[in-house]
């Protein structure tokens, strides 16, 4: 072969390379755009005033617009609402509040018409106790009788009285508890009376045993020692699958299994005078059981078997849990076993008003360290259902900053509903233990559409949450109108997801990122030799100096509100340059 033609196979052995490194080394939720949708705020479609599936159906065009990969919806399906849908009183029917199953095939259908995913949420750790299968094993019926964790009271030595069988508590009383330690910083008043009430088991007095419910009294654990509990909810996947759906997103991985001992009984959990029992570090044997990753295991299995069976892309699974960083590992692979793809992580939920780039630098290494080094997988996940929205939490200067931020990491990046206009919380009081409301409804109002009535959101009289005062100039409409607004720089963003130099993060010196200063948070996206991007964030109210950052001189392609420059501009990165405070801006170089 003459050297003129070895040259030209080693160059198309060179492309041939990229090409499939490109198309077959990365899946779609590898490097993707979720949209989670809380669907009872998203868009009513009938004037009740709660959002539903078609209203859902009738903006999917924003999401194509906004051009994410997929979106996940919160629980649609048949459920009394105690826990705004994610206590399921029937895992395969739609709640005739968001529609029915037609409008959810058409939903589905729009959907893949647009190239777009739909994730559900699936919630397997409970059902609601208006479920017929918890109905069935109240009764003790034949193959349900262990459907759920049923166990004996124990009788009070003292008083002769019933009492619960140990002393595990639901997981809200870890909300009551931390907002207790917050606003009062003393938490003796915690006593037993709440202890009780907030208890993990429930007396049922038809059965005359307390059931287990780590949430709410109305939604019962179900049981995954027992075969037949796990075959019930691969089957409820699989109806899912049938009917077309991309992906799920697992709730509440934590808390499938409790610990029980030898003898069939479950402990106390340890006691720490300081903690009330269940709480801070004391959840030893009602989180975080090594079963857990094992069920995530079972349903790889299947989910996998499906896809070769069907065809089509992966179903992965996208799992919630609030656990330590070598739990989420294991959800993953154990080394024998692989999980879940893509375990969520919220170290960016804990980012508040005072954290610094240093502070983002910690939580993205916190991650990075093991879920990177060990998996290549990342994601970014700043706000959800359950928490306070980031324009509330860590100030509408630094939505842009953190848009930009998140989107440009290496991975996929999670858009909870309204963060890509930079809504914030609603001001609703509602305090934590409250009976007659919740106290996450700030950060769940609805969806900021446009100036006319309920925000384009409904038009009926009224909404199930009112809508934020400042909708008028919040929308979607205006800042479609606004270069700068954070919507722009949203879609700018996942745009970028689409570059070379973007899709180019599992290579050697794909990406980087540091807290360049104490302020100013620097992510760099490399197509080695080809183009180059460089996030550079001002999180600081002041401005920011910075040296020689590359020899490189390179383009503005992207800028908030906060940037005296414009579009197209020069900056010589080899030089001192400036951030005014709050600047956030995206540069671009090419060979
Ligand atoms: C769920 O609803 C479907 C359709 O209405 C029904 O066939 C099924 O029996 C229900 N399952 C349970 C567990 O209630
Ligand atoms: C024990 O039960 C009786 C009858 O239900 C009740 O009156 C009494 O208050 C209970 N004692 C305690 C200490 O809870
Ligand atoms: C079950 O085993 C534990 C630990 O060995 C022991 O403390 C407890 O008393 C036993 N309970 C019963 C009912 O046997
Ligand atoms: C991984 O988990 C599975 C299922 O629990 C178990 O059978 C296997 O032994 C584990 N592998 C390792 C290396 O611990
Ligand atoms: C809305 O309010 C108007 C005027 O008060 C009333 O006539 C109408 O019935 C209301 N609509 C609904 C859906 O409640
Ligand atoms: C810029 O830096 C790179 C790597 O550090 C180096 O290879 C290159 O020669 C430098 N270019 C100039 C113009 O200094
Ligand atoms: C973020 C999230 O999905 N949170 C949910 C976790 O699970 C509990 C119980 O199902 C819900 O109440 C939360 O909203
Ligand atoms: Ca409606
Ligand atoms: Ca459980």
């Amino acid at each position: 072969m003459s050297y003129h033609l070895l040259r030209l196979f080693t160059i198309a052995l060179l492309i041939a390379n990229s090409v499939i490194a490109a198309t077959t080394d990365v899946d779609w939720w590898e490097s993707a755009t979720l949209y989670h949708i809380y669907p009872r705020s998203f868009m009513d479609s009938n004037g009740d005033g709660v959002g539903d599936l078609n209203g859902v159906t009738s903006r999917l065009e924003f999401l194509k617009e906004l051009g994410v990969t997929a979106t996940w919806l919160s629980p649609i399906f048949e459920s009394p609402m105690a826990d705004m849908g994610y206590d399921v009183a029937n895992f395969t029917k739609i709640d005739p509040l968001f529609g029915t199953m037609e409008d959810f095939d058409a939903m589905l259908a729009k959907a893949h018409n647009l190239g777009l995913k739909i994730i559900l949420d699936f919630v397997p750790n409970h059902s609601s106790d208006e479920c017929e299968w918890f109905q069935k094993s109240v009764r003790r019926e034949d193959g349900y009788d262990d459907f759920y964790v049923w166990v004996d009271a124990k009788i009070d030595p003292e008083t002769g009285n019933r009492t619960v069988p140990n002393n595990w508590v639901s997981i809200f009383m870890i909300y009551i508890y931390l907002y207790e330690v917050v606003t009062t910083k003393c938490v003796r008043h915690i006593n037993l009376d709440i202890r009780l009430r907030w208890s993990a088991w429930s007396w049922n007095e038809e059965r005359h045993q307390y059931y287990l419910h780590q949430f709410l009294a109305k939604q019962p654990d179900l049981n995954y020692r027992n075969p037949n509990v796990r075959q019930t909810m691969i089957n409820v996947l699989k109806f899912w699958l049938d009917r077309g759906v991309d992906a799920f997103r697992i709730d509440a991985a934590p808390y499938f299994v409790e610990k029980m001992l030898e003898n069939g009984t479950y402990p106390d959990e340890p006691v720490d005078d300081s903690i009330p029992p269940g709480m801070g570090g004391s959840r030893k044997y009602t989180s975080n059981q090594p079963e857990n990753a094992a069920l995530m295991y079972e349903w790889r299995a299947f989910l996998d078997d499906y896809q070769r069976l069907h065809g089509g892309d992966t179903r992965a699974q996208i799992i919630e849990a609030y656990a330590p960083i070598a739990i989420l590992s294991e959800y993953i692979t154990n080394g024998t076993h692989v999980g879940g793809q893509l375990p969520m992580n919220f170290n960016f939920v804990r980012l508040r008003s005072s954290s610094t780039a240093k502070d983002i630098e910690s939580a993205a290494n916190n991650w990075m360290d093991v879920m990177w080094t060990r998996h290549k997988v990342a994601n970014w996940d700043a706000s959800n259902h359950d928490n306070s929205r980031l324009a509330t939490r860590m100030g509408a200067q630094r939505v842009d900053t953190m848009a930009m931020i998140m989107h440009a990491l290496p991975g996929t990046s999670v858009t909870y509903y309204g963060e890509e206009i930079g809504m914030p919380d609603g001001p609703i009081d509602c305090p934590h233990g409250s009976e007659t409301c919740d106290f996450r409804d700030p950060e769940r109002t609805p969806m900021q559409w446009d100036t006319s009535k309920n925000a384009g959101f409904s038009t009926g009289n009224s909404t199930w949450l009112p809508v934020n005062p400042g909708y008028k100039s919040l929308n979607v409409q205006v800042q479609r109108g606004v270069a700068r607004s954070t919507l722009q720089i949203t879609k700018g963003m996942i745009a970028l997801k689409k570059t070379a130099a973007f899709k180019a993060f599992k290579e050697d010196g794909g990406f980087s990122y540091a807290a360049v200063s104490e302020q100013v948070f620097q992510v760099v996206r490399t197509a080695a030799g080809r183009e180059e991007y460089r996030v550079l964030a001002n999180l600081g109210n002041q401005i920011e100096y910075l040296e020689r950052l590359t020899n490189k001189t390179m383009e503005y392609v992207l800028l908030n509100s906060y940037s005296p420059h414009k579009n197209g501009d020069k900056v010589d990165l080899s030089k001192r340059i400036h951030l005014m405070p709050y600047e956030a801006v995206v540069l671009r170089w090419s060979a």
